[in-house]
């Protein structure tokens, strides 16, 4: 047995619990090594001794490159628990607990692995809605305005400044908002009706506070509408008519820093080390340079972006602001924060609770790029932005760099770095504002493309559409990815002469439509079951109860017809699967 690649962490993704009597036990072994797994677990106070135990076999749910995973799901009587496991392969059969591995138990409970007490304030509470929602991601900017048309004619909004000129009389530079190509909130509220129609449940929206750059990340005022965009009217209706569609709306919080022209950086400007504001930021020296680089803490070194101080508590209580005044004022359904990884988590523990208090089922997702366990253990966020999902999708879809069973195991593992309401409502996406355009990845082949936005609505996680995909928007440089709404696209799609294409919105309402259809899609496990690297097929079932969905991708380049493939979590072992071109979906 290879003991050095046993793995189990207690309170973690390897032991977490779903309800007060519900606990999810996994372990992790060399890949092929076990054979069998058992957990045997008991009552960590029972008065009996020895304890009696209970014993689960644990079922072997997925592989990555190195590893198998073993899980099971236990329903406890009891609030308190201790394990350990028995591990066999084809030769030994050891024990392992919380000192080791034995081939005799002799040591107490004590030494066990312990779940010390099933708290329902410890279990994760990611809000019910934020599993069902398919989201589309709009770059406010570049959407729409009243008459669909949006032009490279930037245009300036001069801020009524509230000072002309510093206390030594030296002129302060105006306060401009800029936006590029002129997209408004009304021009979203607009084409409602077009987003419900994609199947769309939640929008999530870029910043739209006032701020100084086309893109808004440069708050000048958090608690203002930008007016390239709008105004509060504009929100609270945009808000009022997703809520009447059933549809979410989560805005962009900027919170790790603010724009040049926020007041209190303003005032840091003018006064230096005098200002009332100097410790609303981190880290300033004594004079500031307002350069590039600047002389002070900064988000990438961008002067305009001077980084807030979030361990100061009159910065902590006027950001808590932030977050709670617009749900009270636009009753908004989260906040996607950015830059969050650059934040102290006591900031995102007490932005957390506040904002809950004032909405309880307020959904909170994390901007982190890359492994983010730590701020999601139901004290900070509910979610991430989840490019690990995007970065495997373009390698395998995109540039075709991995290769089938590759992809599955480079999934599975994404998948079992967390609890599993975690991976459920991670949010993934093959685009974002920030990263060129997926069928840029795909050199155009909008098939490849098409077969990712597939599998990105039969994945595990909440699906995400950048606006535009759907049009097949490309692009490898920020203004091109960045790039105005293709509606006239939108139109040539919906008229009768491209329904023989079968256009890639209509894919995406029939997939969303299966996806809200079918809970395990939403909520179920995810199996593999066959990789064929040659032929390019990749089948994995999802099972919630008794909903099952087997899916079939044929990600090579000829039709692949496949006669049959061993399904051992069915009872009937074979599945025909009729040939395909791409993509096949079995409800069973
Ligand atoms: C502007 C220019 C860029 C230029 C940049 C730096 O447009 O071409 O490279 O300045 O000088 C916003 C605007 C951007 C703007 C930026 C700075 O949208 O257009 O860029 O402000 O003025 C990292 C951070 C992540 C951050 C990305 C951009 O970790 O939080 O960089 N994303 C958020 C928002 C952005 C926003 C900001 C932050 C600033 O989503 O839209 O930018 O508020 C790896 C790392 C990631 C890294 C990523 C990209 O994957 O793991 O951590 O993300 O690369 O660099």
């Amino acid at each position: 047995m290879e003991k050095e690649a046993i793995l189990h962490i207690p309170l973690s993704q390897f032991a977490f619990a779903e309800k007060e009597d519900r606990l999810v036990i996994r372990i992790r072994c060399k890949k092929g090594d076990l054979k069998r797994c058992v957990l045997l677990w008991g009552d960590r106070v029972a008065m009996e001794e020895p304890l009696p135990v209970k014993q689960s076999e644990m079922e072997h749910v997925a592989s990555d490159m190195l590893y198998d995973y073993y899980e099971v799901k236990i329903t406890s009587p009891y609030t308190r628990v201790c394990y350990y496991f028995r591990l066999e392969d084809d030769t030994e059969s050891l024990y392992y607990y919380g000192r080791g591995f034995a081939e005799k138990l002799s040591c107490g409970r004590a030494e066990y692995f312990q779940f010390p007490y099933i708290r329902r304030e410890d279990i994760l509470d990611i809000p019910e809605w934020a599993e069902d929602i398919v989201m589309y991601h709009i770059f406010p900017d570049s959407f729409a305005n009243d008459r669909r048309e949006l032009t490279e004619k930037a245009t300036r909004h001069m801020l009524l400044p509230d000072e002309k000129s510093d206390s030594n009389g030296k002129i302060l530079p105006d306060r401009i908002c800029k936006n590029h190509l002129g997209g408004t909130l009304k021009g979203i509220c607009e084409n409602l009706d077009y987003i419900e129609k994609l199947g769309i449940n939640c929008i999530y929206l870029n910043p739209i506070f006032e701020a100084a750059s086309y893109h808004k990340y440069d708050t000048i005022d958090y608690f203002e509408i930008d007016p390239c965009f709008g105004n509060k009217a504009d929100l609270k209706e945009l808000v009022q008519q997703c809520h009447k569609r059933g549809i979410r709306v989560i805005l962009d919080g900027v919170f790790n820093h603010c724009g040049a022209d926020f007041f209190a950086f303003r005032d840091v400007r003018q006064k230096g080390k005098a200002s009332r504001y100097y410790n609303w930021f981190y880290h300033l020296p004594e004079t500031i340079q307002y350069a590039d680089p600047p002389n002070y803490e900064a988000f990438a070194y961008v002067k305009e972006m001077p980084k807030l101080n979030t361990g100061n508590p009159e910065v902590v209580e006027y950001l808590c602001n932030v977050g709670t005044y617009w749900i009270r004022e636009a009753d908004i359904d989260g906040w996607r924060l950015d830059v969050a990884n650059e934040i102290n988590h006591e900031f995102w523990r007490v932005f957390r609770h506040a904002v809950r208090a004032v909405k309880e089922d307020i959904f909170l997702i994390g901007e982190i790029w890359e492994e983010a366990g730590i701020w999601l253990q139901g004290d900070q966020f509910d979610s991430t932005m989840n490019y690990t999902f995007s970065y495997l999708c373009r390698d395998f879809f995109g540039k075709g760099e991995l290769s089938v069973s590759e992809f599955d195991a480079q999934m599975q593992r994404m998948i079992y770095r967390y609890p599993w309401q975690v991976s459920l409502a991670q949010m993934n996406f093959l685009d974002s504002h920030d990263i060129p355009r997926f069928l840029s990845y795909c050199n155009g082949n909008r098939k490849r493309m098409e077969l990712a936005f597939f599998y990105l609505f039969m994945g595990v996680g909440v699906p995400s559409v950048f606006y535009g995909d759907e049009v097949y928007i490309e692009g490898m440089k920020e203004l091109e990815y960045r790039a105005a709404m293709d509606w006239k696209a939108v139109m040539e799609q919906q008229a009768e002469n491209n329904r023989l294409q079968g256009n890639l919105a209509e894919k995406f309402s029939c997939w969303i439509a299966l996806r809200k259809e079918h809970v395990a899609l939403r909520r179920g496990n995810y199996r593999t079951i066959y990789c064929n690297d040659m032929m390019g097929v990749y089948v994995f079932l999802r099972s919630f109860g008794d909903d099952k969905v087997l899916v079939f991708l044929n990600t090579g380049t000829g039709s692949v017809t496949l006669t049959s493939v061993e399904v051992p979590q069915l009872q009937e072992k074979r599945i025909i699967l009729s040939s395909c071109e791409g993509k096949l979906l079995v409800v069973l």
